[in-house]
């Protein structure tokens, strides 16, 4: 498989809170070394080319670039020396909220968490990672049957204008709208990382033109808490377009694979032409700091499910921690689409 990567991704590492402590985040560097050495005897690698910037606003409100885009020089400016700029004080987004021209209120103001923050090289390296969607993205539309994008940061939690859960530009919203920019009438998002894609499902929650589907942990235990619940169907025109399969702690393939029967079947009642996944590998067994109970050979027979639908797919990287086992898994899926 076409698989598109690039070494802009270092310049990102996060801290976060965790259990009442600053850490060094999960999501680091690591995860795409690992990855890529998996990949790299059997694929493809291709370097993204740059980003169309017009994308972007697309997806993102241009209040919240321009936030991304200044955050780190505003950061320093106001004297912080500390390497993560993260906010202490959020809101609940009454609609009579305006947006604070403090640093630290701007910081609260345009994310959902205190899991990752804004460092220097953070903001290259998520437009890095959304080029790199992109590109997967024109390969599918320029014929190829799938490709891959090895995006980091991940995307899947970032909403029209809030960073969070690791993740700072929606990388799946970005590819699924260049899908429909180009002509595809229906677009599938089928997001099966471990935890909820509540950024792209907000992004899409009133469209039936991108019909959005979810695999996750119950987000009554779980992040991110506030959305991924089954009663969660879409308003407006889009209402029925989102899906959402919310499962306990220390579920297993059984009834992970029942979920994906759903989700295939919603979308193909859909009609949808092309399909973005959004590619998490954290619902393996030994996720640390996930519960579900996902094998290896289960990541190769969701590759093989996945094929089974039939759609062009753009695969985009979401999360998995277990860095020992992240090439494994994700070359396990890309094995499972492309082999019997
Ligand atoms: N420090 C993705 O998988 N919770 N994001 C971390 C507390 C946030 C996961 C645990 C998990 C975010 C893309
Ligand atoms: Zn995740």
């Amino acid at each position: 498989m076409l698989i598109f990567t690039s070494d802009i991704h270092r310049q990102h590492h996060s801290a976060e809170l965790d259990g009442g402590q600053l850490i060094p985040s999960w999501e680091c560097p690591e995860r795409i070394d690992v990855t890529l050495a998996a990949l790299a005897k059997s694929h493809q690698l291709q370097q993204p080319d740059a980003l169309d910037a017009t994308i972007l606003e697309q997806v993102h409100s241009p209040e919240y670039l321009d936030f991304m885009a200044t955050a780190w020089s505003r950061w320093v400016d106001s004297g912080r020396t500390a390497q993560t700029a993260m906010g202490f004080c959020w809101p609940s987004r009454l609609p009579s909220h305006k947006p604070p021209t403090s640093i630290d209120g701007a910081l609260g103001y345009y994310s959902m968490g205190a899991d990752c923050g804004i460092t220097e090289g953070t903001w290259a390296a998520a437009l890095s990672s959304a080029a790199i969607a992109q590109s997967a993205t024109t390969a599918v539309l320029e014929g190829e049957q799938a490709a891959l994008g090895l995006c980091r940061p991940p995307g899947h939690h970032a909403s029209s204008d809030q960073f969070g859960g690791y993740c700072y530009l929606n990388n799946a919203a970005i590819a699924a709208q260049q899908l429909r920019d180009s002509g595809v009438p229906r677009v599938g998002i089928l997001d099966i990382d471990y935890h909820h894609g509540n950024g792209t499902q907000q992004i899409f929650y009133e469209r039936d033109d991108v019909a959005f589907c979810s695999i996750h942990a119950d987000p009554t235990t779980e992040f991110p808490f506030f959305s991924g619940h089954t009663d969660e169907r879409g308003d407006g025109p889009g209402a029925g377009f989102t899906t959402n399969c919310p499962l306990p702690p220390g579920t297993g393939f059984d009834s992970w694979s029942e979920a994906l029967g759903h989700c295939a079947d919603q979308l193909v009642a859909h009609r949808v032409e092309s399909l973005v996944v959004s590619l998490g590998v954290d619902a393996f067994v030994e996720d640390p700091i996930s519960s579900f109970k996902l094998t290896t050979l289960d990541f190769h027979e969701i590759g093989h499910r996945l094929a089974a639908i039939g759609l062009p797919t753009v695969f985009v990287l979401e999360g998995g921690y277990a860095v020992g086992a992240m090439g494994s898994n994700v070359a396990a899926v890309l094995d499972g689409y492309e082999h019997e």
